[in-house]
C-alpha cells in the first residue's frame, strides 16, 4: 500500500469520526459510534492498523507516526463529545427541578419521653414554689443511709439491694492499682434513693426549705412491667414551721392533678420509712384500680438532728415517687421497659 493513499484514508477516516462524535445525540448513540470507530476488536480505526503491515518497510516509520497522530484525533473527539453529553445531563437534571412537588419531611428528634416528663415536673413543682436541687449518683453511706436514720444493720443497706462500688457495705474495698484489700470509711455506692439530697440541702442550707430533686437512682431490681435497675425518681422536701400532713397531701393532690391533667384520687397507706414518722405509700387511681407511686412522710426528728436543725422548731414533710411510673400512668404505658429499649417507633408517639 502507497504512503499517500495510507494517509488519505487515515484522513478521511479522522474526519468522519470526528463529525460523527461531534453529532452523537446522546450517551447510547455516542457508545455504538465509539465501538464502531475505537472498537478494539473490528472498529475501523483497528482495521486501519492493519494496512500499516503491508506498507513498504521504507515508509513503515512515517505511516506509523501518521497512524498514532490519527488515533489521538479520534480519541479527542470521543473525549469532547463525552463531556458535551454530561453537562447536557447534568443542565437538564437542574432545569427538571420542581420547586412546587412536596418535599420529603426531613425527621426532627425530641426529648426522651423521660426527659420531657422530668421538665414538666419540675415546672408543675416551680409554680407551687419549689425549687429544683440537685445531688450526685454516687454517694457516700452518710448521704444514702446514716442521716437518713437507716441504721448499720438495716436490710436495706444489704449489698444484695445495692451497687456498692469496690466495696462492701463493712467497709471494705479492693484497691484496684495495688490489688490489696483497704478499708473505707464510708464506702461509695450508686444512690439507691433520691433522698440523698433531701441531707444534702439540709446540710447546706438553714431553714425552711422548699424543694424537688430529679434524677436516677440504682437498684439491682429484676425488671420487669414496673421495675428496673435504674429508674428515676423525683424527691420533695418542704420544711417550714407548722407543716402537716394534710399540706402533704394537699400538695401531692394538687401536684397529680396538674401532671395527669384530671382530677386524680390520691391514696394514703400506712407504711415505714427510717427517715419520716409517720410514713405512708402514695398511690394514685388508675382506671378501676390503684398503682402505688411513691412514699412520702413527716420528716424524722432523727434526720434534722443529722444535718443539725433543731426538731422542736422545724417540722416538715417528704415524698419521693417514681418518675417511669407517673409517666406510664400518663400515657396509659403498661410496662416501664419500654422507655429504655430505645425503639424509634415507640419514642416517635411523645
Ligand atoms: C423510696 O425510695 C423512698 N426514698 C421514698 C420516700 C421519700 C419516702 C421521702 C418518704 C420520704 P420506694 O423504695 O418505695 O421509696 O420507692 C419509691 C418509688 O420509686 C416507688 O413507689 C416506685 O414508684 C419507684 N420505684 C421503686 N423501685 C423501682 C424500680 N426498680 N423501677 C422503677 N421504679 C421504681
Amino acid at each position: 500500500m502507497a504512503l499517500d493513499e495510507f494517509v488519505a484514508e487515515l484522513n478521511e477516516l479522522a474526519d468522519t469520526a470526528a463529525e460523527s462524535f461531534s453529532q452523537a445525540a446522546d450517551a447510547t448513540s455516542l457508545e455504538s459510534l465509539r465501538v464502531k470507530i475505537l472498537g478494539a476488536k473490528s472498529g475501523q480505526l483497528k482495521s486501519a492498523q492493519q494496512g500499516l503491515g503491508r506498507m513498504d518497510s521504507a515508509d513503515k516509520p512515517l505511516a506509523g507516526k501518521h497512524f498514532n497522530q490519527t488515533k489521538k484525533r479520534v480519541e479527542a473527539a470521543y473525549q469532547a463529545a463525552k463531556t458535551r453529553l454530561r453537562a447536557a445531563s447534568s443542565t437538564q437534571a437542574a432545569s427538571s427541578f420542581d420547586a412546587t412537588e412536596p418535599g420529603c419531611r426531613p425527621r426532627i428528634g425530641h426529648l426522651h419521653p423521660i426527659t420531657q416528663t422530668i421538665q414538666e415536673l419540675k415546672d408543675i413543682f416551680g409554680r407551687l414554689g419549689f425549687s429544683v436541687a440537685e445531688g450526685p449518683e454516687i454517694e457516700d453511706e452518710r448521704h444514702n443511709f446514716d442521716a437518713l436514720n437507716i441504721d448499720r444493720s438495716h436490710p436495706a443497706r444489704d449489698p444484695l439491694d445495692n451497687f456498692y462500688l469496690h466495696a462492701s457495705s463493712d467497709g471494705i474495698a479492693t484497691d484496684g492499682e495495688n490489688n490489696m484489700e483497704v478499708a473505707l470509711e464510708s464506702p461509695w455506692l450508686l444512690r439507691s434513693q433520691t433522698s440523698t439530697v433531701q441531707i444534702r440541702v439540709m446540710e447546706e442550707n438553714p431553714p425552711p426549705i422548699r424543694i424537688v430533686s430529679l434524677g436516677r437512682v440504682y437498684r439491682p431490681d429484676t425488671a420487669d412491667a414496673t421495675h428496673y435497675p435504674m429508674f428515676h425518681q423525683i424527691e420533695g422536701l418542704l420544711v417550714d414551721t407548722d407543716v402537716t400532713l394534710a399540706d402533704l397531701k394537699t400538695v401531692l393532690r394538687i401536684f397529680c392533678s396538674s401532671y395527669l391533667g384530671e382530677d386524680v384520687s390520691v391514696r394514703f397507706r400506712p407504711s415505714f420509712f427510717p427517715f419520716t414518722e409517720p410514713s405512708v405509700e402514695v398511690d394514685m387511681q388508675w382506671g378501676d384500680g390503684w398503682v402505688e407511686m411513691g412514699g412520702a412522710g413527716m420528716v424524722d426528728p432523727n434526720v434534722f438532728r443529722a444535718v443539725g436543725y433543731d426538731p422542736e422548731q422545724v417540722t416538715g414533710f417528704a415524698f419521693g415517687l417514681g418518675v417511669e411510673r407517673l409517666c406510664a400512668r400518663r400515657f396509659g404505658i403498661t410496662d416501664i421497659r419500654e422507655f429504655f429499649k430505645n425503639d424509634i417507633r415507640f419514642l416517635k408517639q411523645f
